[in-house]
C-alpha cells in the first residue's frame, strides 16, 4: 500500500516562528504526520549563508527584506524524511502569503504577513539536496527506526 519514494527535505522555522515560540507546535505537526526527524539544530543564519540560500531571489524587490528577516534571529533547521516528503511538507506549509494560505496549513493557521511567513520548505528534489547541504553535514544525520513506520 505504501506509495512514493522516501525523500529528505529541509524545513526552517524562520526567526518569527522561533521568537513566537511555535517551533514545538510546528514540529508536532510533522511528527504527527509520520515524517521522521533525521537532523535538527538551531542556527544563526549569517548574511553569507542567507545569500547562498536565497541566490535565486537576489534580483527580486523583496530580497533585502528577506535576508534581513532570515538573519534577524535563530532559525530551527530540520531535515525530515518520509515518502514524498518534499511535496507533503510543501502542502502542509501552504501558500507563500499566509493571508491566502489555506486554513489547516502552517502559514494559513499561524500567520498574516509574507516575509515573516513562519517556515521555509524545499520545493523539489534538487533544491532539497542543495539546501540540506547548506545547513547540515553528513555527521548531523542520525539513522533510526520510527515506531509505527509500517503505517507510513
Ligand atoms: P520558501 O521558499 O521560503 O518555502 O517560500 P515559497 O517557495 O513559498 O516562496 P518564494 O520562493 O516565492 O519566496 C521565498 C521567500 O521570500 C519571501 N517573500 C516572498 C517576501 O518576503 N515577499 C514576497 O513578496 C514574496 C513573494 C517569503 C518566502
Amino acid at each position: 500500500m505504501a506509495e512514493g519514494i522516501v525523500e529528505r527535505t529541509l524545513v526552517l522555522v524562520k526567526p518569527d516562528g522561533v521568537k513566537r515560540g511555535v517551533v514545538g507546535e510546528i514540529l508536532a505537526r510533522f511528527e504527527r504526520k509520520g515524517l521522521k526527524i533525521v537532523a535538527a539544530k538551531l542556527v544563526q543564519v549569517t548574511p553569507e549563508l542567507a545569500a547562498r540560500h536565497y541566490a535565486e531571489h537576489a534580483e527580486k524587490p523583496f530580497y533585502p527584506g528577506l535576508v534581513q528577516h532570515i538573519t534577524s534571529g535563530p532559525v530551527f533547521a530540520l531535515a525530515l524524511e518520509g515518502r514524498s516528503a518534499i511535496a507533503v511538507v510543501r502542502l502542509m506549509t501552504g501558500a507563500t502569503n499566509p493571508q491566502t494560505a489555506a486554513p489547516g496549513t502552517i502559514r494559513g493557521d499561524f500567520g498574516l504577513a509574507v516575509t515573516p511567513n513562519l517556515i521555509h520548505a524545499s520545493d523539489a528534489p534538487a533544491t532539497a539536496e542543495r539546501e540540506l547541504a547548506l545547513y547540515f553535514g553528513p555527521a548531523d544525520f542520525v539513522a533510526y527506526a520510527r515506531s509505527g513506520q509500517e503505517f507510513t
